[in-house]
C-alpha cells in the first residue's frame, strides 16, 4: 500500500510531539448559516522555544484577526498556505502565552458534512479525524488535549455542547468539558430540538441527566435509544468497572451524517437512522443495530475519550477495542452464539474480502494519505478479533488485570498499540513480540489441519499438524508465522464430546499437537468460537461435516459445519457439478430440531451469500463467476424449499409471534427463523404467504422480509407502491425502499433499476443514506454490479465522480464497491478497470477518492 513519493503521504515512523503544551482551549461561536464567526483562544507553552507554531486550518477558514496576549504579531512572522497557518518561533514568547484568532467560515456550503455544517436547518459537528480544522485554526491532532470553554450565540433554541452546562440564557449558552480532550472530540449542535429524558445514578452516586434530542414530532421512535443507553451505562459499571463522568449525557440524531454515529465527549452525534425506531418502521436488525452503537459510542467515553490515541495510525487502540467491548454486550444483552456467528459472517463478508483485494492494510497501518480511508473493516472488526484472541491467549482473569492496569495507567493520556501490549506484558508476564504481528501484518492466515490418527499409541492418539501460510498483501511480501489460538474439541464416535475445548497455541509455521487415550477416532471440531480470523482448511467429507452439524457442542462450530456443507455444495454447483444432497438432508434435520434455538436455525438455514462465495472461490484459486454462482444459489435454496416444503410451512405457522411488537430477543430470534422458512418457500410458493404477511404484519421486519420476497418473485410493484404512499414522508423507511428494489432485484435488470431511481426527484443524493442506499443496494446485488458488460461498474462511476465533487469521504467510501475487482474473469477486469482510470483521470479528484482508486489500480 506503501505509495512513495507521493507529497500526501503520513508515515507512522514520522512521528514528532507536539512543541507546544495546550493548557486550555476557549471557544466563542455567533452562528450564522452563511457566515459563522468563531473565536479561539488557546492557552500554550512551548516545550522547545526553537519551534514554529503550526496551526492547521482548511482552506475555507477566513482569518479576521490574530493576537498573542493581545497584540497583533508582525505580519512577516505570520504564514498562512491552504492548510496551515504558521507563527514563526521569533514571534512567540519563551514562556505561556494567549493566542486569539477571529475566523468566518460558511456552514451553508458545506456539503462535505466535515467541521461544522447545517442538517436541516440544525447546526451541527463532525470534527473526526481532521475536521475540526475546518473551523478554526488549531493543533488538530489527537495527543494535543485540553479542557474547552464554549460559548454559543444563535437563535436557535437549543444549544449544545460537549462537558457540563455552566449557564443556559436567551440565545447563548456556555458549556465546560474539565476533562482533556483532543480537537476531534469537540462538538456543538444548535437547533429546534426537543429531548427523551431520563436520569441515570452511577454507582458512586453521580446523577446523570440523560437526554436523546430528536427534530419535534420524532420523540416517539427516540425510546428505545434512550433503554439502550441505560442498559449500556450499567453495563459498563458491571462489566469494565467504569463510570460516567460529567453530570449530562446529550445524544443527538441528525439526518445528514457521514458515518453511524460520534463519541464526542458527552455529546454524542447520531446518524438518525441509528436512533429512531418504531415497530412500523425500523426491523429486528435496526433495533439490535441501534442497541450495539449507542453501546459502541457510549463505551468510547472511556476507551477513546479517557484513554485516546496518540496519532491516527493508532485508530485500532479506540476502535478494535470499542468494537470488542460493544460486540461483549450484544452477547450478554441477546444470545451470545447468534452474535458470534453473526460477527464472523460480517467479518467475512467485509474483513476477509478487504483483506484478499488491492485495499488489504494492516489493523495498525504504517502510512496513509487520507485518513478517513482507513476506517475500515480491518481496524474495527479485525481489531476487535485481535482483541478476542488476545483474551483467549492470557485468559479471562488476565484479561481483566490488563484492563484494570490499562485504565490506571493511561487515564488521561493519548497512548499507543506499543502501550496496549505493555499492560498485557505486564499485567500478565507473557511475551507479546510476536503477538504484535497481527497489528503490523495485513491478510488472513490460511490455516491447514491434517489429522493422524494411531489406534495403537498411548491408548488411541490423534496427532493434529497445523501449517500456517498468509498470502503476500500490498507492500509486505513476506510473512512470518503468527502466534494463532487455535480451540479444539473432539466428539467421539457416537456424538458425545470426549475432549472439552481445549487452547492450542500455534506459533510455528507448521506445529503438531496429541491427544491421547481416545480409545477410538474421534471427529475434530477445529477453530471452536471461530478463535482466530484465519481460513481454516481441512480435509472432511460432508459426512463427518453432517455429523458435526448434528452433534458439535461448540454453537459456532456447529453452524460452521452446516456452513462448510452448503459452501461445498456451492461450489460444486457454481462449477456445473452435482451436489448438495447432504446438505439438504442435514439442514433438514437441524431445522427440525426443537431444541435448538430459533435464531441458531434461522442462521443454518441462511445460505453463505453470493459476494462470500466469490470470496471462498478467489481463495482457492478459482475466478469466480457471478452468475452461475447466483445460479447455484437459487438452484440449492429451491431444492431445499422443494425437500422441505412441509416442515418450513409449520415453522412459518408456529414462530409466528401474538400480540403487539416487542423488539426483544426473543421475539426477534423466532421472527428470525419465520422469516428465514418464508425466504425458501418463496422459491417455490404457488401462493400468496408473502402477500399476505406484507398486507398483514404490523411491523416493518416481516414487512421488509415479504417485500424482499415478492421483489424476487416479480411481484413487487403494489407492494411498493403501497410502502411508498404510506412512508414517503419517512426518510429512513424510502431508504430501504430505494436500497430493496436494487438488492433483491434480478442481477440482469439491477443496474438499469438503479438508474431508473436514480433519477427521481426523491432520490436526494446529496444525503449520505439515501446516496448508500442507491450505490449501496446496487453493491449488495453481487452479479447485478458484476454484470458482465460493465453496466453496474459504469453507473457506480459515474455517481461517484460527481459525489467527490460534493463529499469526498462518502464517494470514496462507496468506491469499496470496486476492491475485489481483480479477481473476476478478463471482460470484467477489462471494465473495471476502465471505470478506475475514469475516475482517477477526473479533474480536480479529491485526495480521498484518488487514494482509494490508485490503490486498487497499482
Ligand atoms: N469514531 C466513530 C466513527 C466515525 C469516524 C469518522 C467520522 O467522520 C468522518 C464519524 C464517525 C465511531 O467509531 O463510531
Ligand atoms: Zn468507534
Amino acid at each position: 500500500m506503501t505509495q512513495p513519493n507521493n507529497p500526501d503521504t503520513r508515515y507512522l515512523a514520522d512521528y514528532q510531539p507536539f512543541p507546544f503544551i495546550l493548557e486550555e482551549t476557549r471557544l466563542d461561536f455567533d452562528l450564522a448559516p452563511d457566515a459563522t464567526r468563531v473565536r479561539a483562544n488557546l492557552k500554550m507553552r512551548p516545550r522547545d522555544a526553537t519551534k514554529d507554531l503550526v496551526l492547521d486550518g482548511g482552506s475555507a477558514v477566513e482569518l479576521l484577526s490574530l493576537h498573542i496576549d493581545g497584540k497583533v504579531p508582525d505580519p512577516a512572522l505570520v504564514a498562512r498556505d491552504d492548510e496551515t497557518l504558521t507563527i514563526a518561533a521569533a514571534a512567540l514568547p519563551d514562556a505561556p502565552f494567549s493566542l486569539t484568532t477571529e475566523v468566518r467560515i460558511d456552514p451553508s456550503s458545506n456539503t462535505a458534512f466535515e467541521g461544522l455544517y447545517l442538517s436541516g436547518g440544525m447546526f451541527c459537528t463532525q470534527c473526526e479525524a481532521e475536521g475540526f480544522r475546518h473551523i478554526t485554526f488549531y493543533p488538530d491532532r489527537p495527543d494535543v488535549m485540553a479542557p474547552f470553554r464554549v460559548t454559543i450565540r444563535s437563535e436557535k433554541p437549543i444549544l449544545l455542547s460537549n462537558g457540563n452546562p455552566v449557564s443556559v440564557g436567551d440565545g447563548v449558552a456556555e458549556w465546560h468539558d474539565p476533562w482533556p480532550k483532543p480537537a476531534y472530540l469537540f462538538a456543538l449542535v444548535a437547533g429546534d430540538l426537543v429531548a427523551v429524558r431520563d436520569v441515570f445514578t452511577t454507582r458512586s452516586g453521580r446523577r446523570v441527566d440523560l437526554n436523546v434530542w430528536v427534530r419535534p414530532g420524532d420523540q416517539d421512535r427516540a425510546g428505545f435509544a434512550m433503554e439502550s443507553l441505560i442498559k449500556s451505562m450499567k453495563w459498563d459499571e458491571d462489566v469494565y468497572g467504569r463510570e460516567y463522568d460529567l453530570d449530562v449525557f446529550n445524544i443527538v440524531a441528525v439526518d445528514d451524517f457521514n458515518m453511524g454515529a460520534m463519541e464526542n465527549k458527552g455529546l454524542n452525534i447520531f446518524n438518525s437512522k441509528l436512533v429512531l425506531a418504531s415497530p412500523e418502521t425500523a426491523t429486528d436488525a435496526d433495533y439490535e443495530r441501534i442497541e450495539s452503537v449507542i453501546a459502541h459510542e457510549y463505551f468510547h467515553n472511556w476507551t477513546g475519550n479517557r484513554i485516546t490515541c496518540r496519532d491516527w495510525f493508532q485508530l485500532c487502540l479506540k476502535e478494535g477495542l470499542t468494537v470488542f467491548r460493544d460486540q461483549q454486550f450484544t452477547s450478554d444483552m441477546r444470545s451470545a452464539p447468534v452474535k458470534r456467528i453473526e460477527d464472523v459472517r460480517a467479518l467475512r463478508a467485509r474483513q476477509f474480502r478487504e483483506d484478499q483485494g488491492p485495499l488489504a492494510h494492516p489493523v495498525r497501518p504504517d502510512n496513509y494519505q487520507e485518513i478517513n480511508n482507513f476506517y475500515t473493516a480491518t481496524v474495527y472488526e479485525k481489531g476487535a478479533e485481535v482483541i478476542g484472541m488476545l483474551k483467549r491467549l492470557v485468559g479471562d482473569d488476565g484479561y481483566a488485570r490488563a484492563l484494570d492496569l490499562y485504565f490506571e495507567r493511561h487515564d488521561g493520556e493519548a497512548a499507543t498499540i506499543e502501550d496496549w501490549l505493555k499492560v498485557f506484558e505486564d499485567a500478565t508476564g507473557r511475551d507479546l513480540t510476536q503477538f504484535k504481528r497481527w497489528y503490523t501484518d495485513a491478510g488472513t492466515p490460511h490455516l491447514t489441519m491434517a489429522e493422524d490418527w494411531d489406534e495403537a499409541a498411548s491408548g488411541g492418539q490423534l496427532t493434529l499438524t497445523f501449517s500456517q501460510r498468509t498470502p503476500p498483501t500490498p507492500g509486505q511480501d513476506d510473512k512470518p508465522p503468527r502466534v494463532i489460538p487455535v480451540a479444539v474439541g473432539l466428539i467421539g464416535p457416537n456424538g458425545d464430546e470426549v475432549q472439552a475445548t481445549r487452547m492450542l497455541e500455534m506459533t510455528e509455521a507448521q506445529q503438531s499437537f496429541s491427544f491421547d487415550g481416545l480409545g477410538a477416532r474421534p471427529v475434530v471440531s477445529a477453530l471452536r468460537g471461530f478463535s482466530a480470523p484465519v481460513v481454516l482448511d481441512r480435509n472432511i467429507d460432508d459426512a463427518t461435516r453432517a455429523f458435526l452439524l448434528a452433534h458439535d457442542t461448540d454453537p459456532f462450530a456447529r453452524w460452521e459445519a452446516g456452513r462448510d456443507l452448503a459452501m461445498s455444495a456451492l461450489i460444486s454447483l457454481s462449477q456445473g457439478q452435482a451436489a448438495g444432497a447432504d446438505y439438504i438432508d442435514a439442514i433438514g434435520r437441524l431445522a427440525a430440531d426443537d431444541g435448538a434455538d430459533p435464531a441458531f436455525r434461522a442462521l443454518c438455514l441462511m445460505l453463505p451469500g453470493d459476494e462470500e462465495i466469490a470470496t471462498r472461490l478467489a481463495a482457492e484459486g478459482v475466478t469466480p463467476d457471478p452468475d452461475a454462482i447466483h445460479s447455484a444459489r437459487d438452484d440449492l435454496a429451491r431444492r431445499v424449499a422443494d425437500a422441505h416444503a412441509d416442515l418450513l410451512s409449520d415453522l412459518y405457522d408456529s414462530m409466528a409471534v401474538s400480540g403487539a411488537y416487542s423488539p426483544d430477543a426473543r421475539s426477534a430470534e423466532r421472527r428470525s427463523l419465520r422469516i428465514a422458512a418464508l425466504g425458501l418457500l418463496n422459491r417455490i410458493d404457488r401462493g400468496d404467504r408473502a402477500e399476505v404477511l406484507f398486507g398483514t404484519a404490523g411491523n416493518m421486519t416481516e414487512r421488509m422480509a415479504a417485500l424482499i420476497c415478492l421483489i424476487r418473485r416479480g411481484r413487487g410493484q403494489a407492494a411498493l407502491e403501497a410502502l411508498h404512499d404510506q412512508f414517503d414522508d419517512n426518510r429512513l423507511v424510502m431508504d430501504k425502499w430505494f436500497s430493496v428494489q436494487v438488492m433483491a432485484a434480478d442481477p440482469a435488470q439491477a443496474s438499469g433499476i438503479a438508474q431508473r431511481l436514480a433519477a427521481r426527484n426523491d432520490f436526494d443524493w446529496k444525503n449520505p443514506n439515501r446516496f448508500r442506499a442507491l450505490l449501496g443496494g446496487l453493491a449488495g446485488n453481487h452479479a447485478g454490479f458484476h454484470a458482465a458488460d460493465g453496466s453496474g461498474y459504469d453507473f457506480t462511476a459515474d455517481w461517484l465522480m460527481r459525489m467527490d465533487k460534493v463529499n469526498p469521504q462518502i464517494a470514496a467510501r462507496m468506491s469499496t464497491a470496486f476492491e475485489t475487482w481483480p479477481r473476476y474473469d478478463a471482460e470484467r477486469r477489462e471494465n473495471a478497470r476502465a471505470a478506475l482510470q475514469r475516475m482517477a483521470a477526473m479533474d480536480g479528484i479529491s485526495r480521498n477518492l484518488r487514494e482509494m482508486v490508485s490503490r486498487m489500480i497499482a
